[in-house]
């Protein structure tokens, strides 16, 4: 009987197994970049944007710095915030930024539009059914709960975090908190750039013609954290599995 119940268990676990892997061949197939990349020129004017708003070190290095990550999820209950901090591109008047729903990446939420302008904010809601809200006006629905953002320029290219969305090609550069190093945006007062935010700098036209500079816009992002790689949630749910199933072992024997 020992073994019956134990194979019942197996048996359980692999199938929450094969929902997570299930899962991950889906929305979580492209979460993560190869990064960083190294064709951004030295000396570009992102690492001068950066330097201009960085209060103290260490400070962000525009190669060093790139994140790995494409796909990401809100971390605060009350949502998140975007703060457009340049725009150096002739295409600045045209050039659209926002999120994507990363099960549709058609299903898009418009957080900057064309006649936005540095340093202009948004306030970006999450809801439980789904429907994103900007600026408390609905956006979007049916979004899930893991996104990327893009850029829809005016010579109608969108370009989006996942590189495998753009060719394979980097089209944004991403760059995480590091819980040290303090921000100060403008007029706004300075704060430290914690883990739960994230600096999108984009390139508007397509990476083999581009100047690579990736200033064409940059946003700054509080209050997401990145989708784990597919693998790191298959180890968990290993983990989770068969750690439930040493308990319940355990405490057969002890009743034994
Ligand atoms: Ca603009
Ligand atoms: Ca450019």
């Amino acid at each position: 009987m020992k073994y019956f119940s134990s194979i019942a268990t197996v048996g359980t676990n692999l199938v929450a197994l094969g929902t997570v892997m299930a899962y991950s061949n889906g929305a979580l197939a492209a979460s993560i970049n190869n990064r960083p990349i190294e064709k951004i020129p030295t000396g570009t004017s992102l690492q001068t944007i950066f330097d201009d708003i960085k209060v103290s070190d260490p400070g962000i290095n525009v190669v060093n710095d790139q994140s790995k990550f494409a796909l990401f999820d809100n971390t605060s209950a009350s949502g998140a915030i975007g703060t457009l901090v340049a725009e150096i591109a002739g295409f600045a008047p045209g050039n659209q930024f926002g999120l994507y729903s990363a099960k549709n990446p058609n299903n898009q939420a418009l957080i900057f539009d064309g006649a936005s302008s540095p340093f202009e904010q948004a306030f970006i809601s999450f809801f439980d059914n789904g429907d994103v809200k900007v600026n408390n006006t609905l956006v979007a629905t049916g979004f899930g709960n893991s996104f990327g953002f893009y850029l829809h320029t005016p010579e109608n290219n969108t370009f989006y975090t996942e590189d495998s969305l753009n060719n394979g090609n980097p089209q944004v550069l991403a760059y995480q908190g590091d819980n040290q190093t303090k921000l100060k945006i403008n007029g706004l007062d300075s704060g430290t750039f914690v883990d739960t935010e994230f600096i999108f700098a984009f390139e508007d036209k397509p990476f083999s013609g581009s100047d690579k500079d990736f200033n064409d816009m940059v946003v700054h992002i509080s209050g997401i954290e990145p989708v784990p790689e597919p693998m790191t949630i298959l180890g968990s749910a290993l983990a989770l599995g068969f750690g439930g199933l040493f308990k319940r072992e355990r405490s057969k024997r002890q009743k034994n």
